[in-house]
């Protein structure tokens, strides 16, 4: 390697460390497949209780989705090891575990998703609109496997 190469390599070589450590995956101007990050008053507040039995218990219980609803979610970790709760469909949450399992210190700041510690609890706000099927995950390797997960599909508003 030429020295001069060398050196410049050297002056960017830190900051790319130190950028890819923090880096937050943000998704400025991304459509997300199952809604939107919930901006106006929510129709329902659920409260979400994450656990180490790998169960999300949802009080009250969620059994129905509407185009257009928005719901806000008070999360809170119930158990003594980390925690997430995700909102998208299939696809997303294969894509997210994959990157969690690739990445696994990465900070997972998403706005459709909330990772706790254990005890902590988070706000998540959500409208859901189109017609696919929800699928809430917790991607922590392992966990979605073992049954960290709920699955529904969203209905038209007209059909309720
Ligand atoms: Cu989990």
């Amino acid at each position: 390697m030429k020295l001069k190469h060398y050196l410049i390599f050297m002056i960017f070589m830190p900051t790319f460390v130190m950028a890819t450590g923090t880096h937050k995956h943000s998704h400025d101007g991304e459509k997300f497949s199952v809604g939107e990050p919930g901006n106006g008053t929510p129709d329902r507040r659920i409260k979400v209780s994450m656990l180490d039995t790998m169960r999300f218990v949802f009080e009250p219980q969620l059994n129905t989705l509407r185009h257009g609803e928005i719901i806000e979610f008070v999360v809170t970790n119930d158990g003594v090891i980390q925690h997430e709760f995700s909102i998208g469909n299939a696809e997303d949450q294969v894509k997210h575990a994959e990157m969690m399992r690739k990445m696994p210190n990465m900070d997972h700041q998403d706005p459709n998703t909330v990772s706790l510690p254990a005890g902590e609890t988070a706000r998540l706000t959500w409208r859901f609109m189109g017609d696919d099927t929800v699928v809430f995950a917790c991607n922590i390797p392992g966990h979605f496997e073992a049954g960290m997960k709920h699955m529904l599909p969203i209905t038209s508003a007209a059909n309720n």
